[in-house]
């Protein structure tokens, strides 16, 4: 299978680069995957609507990103999976989570103190969430095993101790997991997007024993599902999204965690990457939005209340849009989108592989809601980084919204600490 149809090779000043293990944003090699081609280098604006990024080492290849306070401290700490590898010209599994706990006696401005865990045996983690799965009150992990097409169970003791607790075989190549009750019995079930067979694996979980319930066939390569109950009768629904055919299924529990497919289904734009779900006019109806990284927009498909959703509307964002966040960063009760962006400058003999990210702020006067999107650097490294994964969070409890950003290529997590908003994570 697949290692190998991750390896794109660039040139960059003449050195050779490797890309790899990037299935949050990236997926294969197929024309289509290209990144976006532009002469203009990545955003340099930094310290105004966010301070400058301050940029902490985390592993080889830092992607997924999950909050939870994994110590009993009350505190929100963090993890960072390291997907894979640099191993000379090619890249092998890898699986080292770096643990961020929050400290109070640190005088940090950005107050977590790190360590590493390695795994018993290095695996390609390409995704991963923070779920108590076992019902002791204590935050767990649960993490894709892609190259074994598993997905494996880590057990934290209660001090961020984690030990392997099993896995469960899943589809071919799984690439990304949610977590949600299909099944309303108030126990943490899980989703599982498997790229290669055309599946999503649902799994449900009794006293901490995942068994695979369902398995929905959605006729092509899958990239993302989401969840939500999307027609409001108090159980919780999925969205899939697909690449080649642009298109999001939409998939009804019937209330025991059993989901059917919807006749209708949503058109996106070029080369969808990311989709996320919240309630963006805050009107008590979930909506979906996705990123379109071959033609630079965001599609919001606002829900009805029951299950359909009106015609998607297109918004404009910078280049190779990628993975996303939501919030409500101007306080107007419309939530906000922080797209990351992907790209290659390409100058005569070189293309350098970069990105920065950008803030779409909703506006009453624009006839999408939105205003332009501005963008940010993701790094203060000159050349700029793509980032993998965004988490919105107030890292430092000023009521102003904070970013977390993976940044595989620099082998960084960058934390941009809000300057200008006071905002809020969701609708009021
Ligand atoms: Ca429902
Ligand atoms: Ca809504
Ligand atoms: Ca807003
Ligand atoms: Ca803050």
């Amino acid at each position: 299978m697949r290692s190998n149809s991750y390896i794109v090779k660039y040139f960059w000043t003449f050195s050779l680069f490797l890309i790899l293990g990037f299935g949050k944003i990236f997926y294969g090699c197929s024309s289509s995957d290209s990144p976006f081609q532009s002469s203009n280098g990545p955003s340099n604006a930094s310290g105004t609507v966010f301070e400058t990024p301050l940029e902490f080492d985390s592993g080889e290849n830092p992607i997924s990103i999950v909050s939870g306070d994994f110590n009993g401290d009350n505190e929100t700490d963090f993890v960072v999976a390291s997907s894979r590898k640099q191993d000379g010209i090619s890249t092998t599994a890898d699986g080292t989570l770096t643990f961020l706990k929050y400290t109070s006696s640190s005088s940090s401005r950005f107050p977590f103190t790190s360590n590493t865990i390695s795994p018993t045996t290095e695996e390609w983690r390409q995704d991963m969430v923070s779920i108590d799965y076992s019902g002791d009150n204590i935050t767990d992990l649960v993490v894709t095993n892609t190259d074994e097409d598993k997905i494996k169970f880590l057990l934290n003791d209660g001090s961020a101790n984690f030990s392997d607790n099993g896995s469960i075989e899943v589809g071919d190549v799984p690439l990304s997991i949610i977590s949600g009750d299909w099944n309303s019995d108030n126990q943490t079930d899980l989703a599982v997007v498997n790229r290669d067979d055309k599946s999503v694996s649902i799994l449900q979980n009794s006293s901490g024993i995942f068994s695979l319930s369902q398995t929905l066939s959605v006729d092509e390569r899958p990239i993302r599902t989401a969840s939500g109950d999307w027609d409001e009768d108090s159980d919780v629904d999925l969205a899939v999204l697909l690449r080649n055919s642009r298109q999001i299924q939409i998939w009804l529990n019937s209330g025991t965690g059993s989901f059917s497919k919807q006749t209708t289904s949503y058109s996106v734009g070029s080369a969808p990457i990311d989709m996320i779900t919240g309630d963006w006019d805050c009107d008590d109806n979930l909506d979906l939005a996705v990123s379109n990284s071959g033609d630079d927009t965001i599609s919001l498909i606002y829900g009805e209340g029951n299950g359909t959703f009106a015609s998607p509307v297109t918004i404009d964002t910078g280049r190779g849009p990628g993975s996303m966040a939501s919030a409500d960063f101007n306080n107007d009760n419309k939530i906000d989108f922080v797209v990351g962006h992907r790209f290659l400058v390409s100058t005569p003999g070189v293309s350098l592989l970069t990105g920065d990210f950008s803030l779409t702020l909703s506006d009453t006067s624009s006839s999408t809601g939105y205003a332009s999107s501005v963008s940010f650097a993701t790094t203060t490294e000159e050349d700029g980084a793509p980032p993998a994964e965004i988490i919105i969070i107030d890292a430092d409890n000023d009521s102003k919204l904070d970013l977390l950003i993976t940044l595989p290529l620099v082998k960084k997590l960058a934390v941009l600490f809000g300057n200008q908003y006071t905002g809020s994570l969701t609708c009021p």
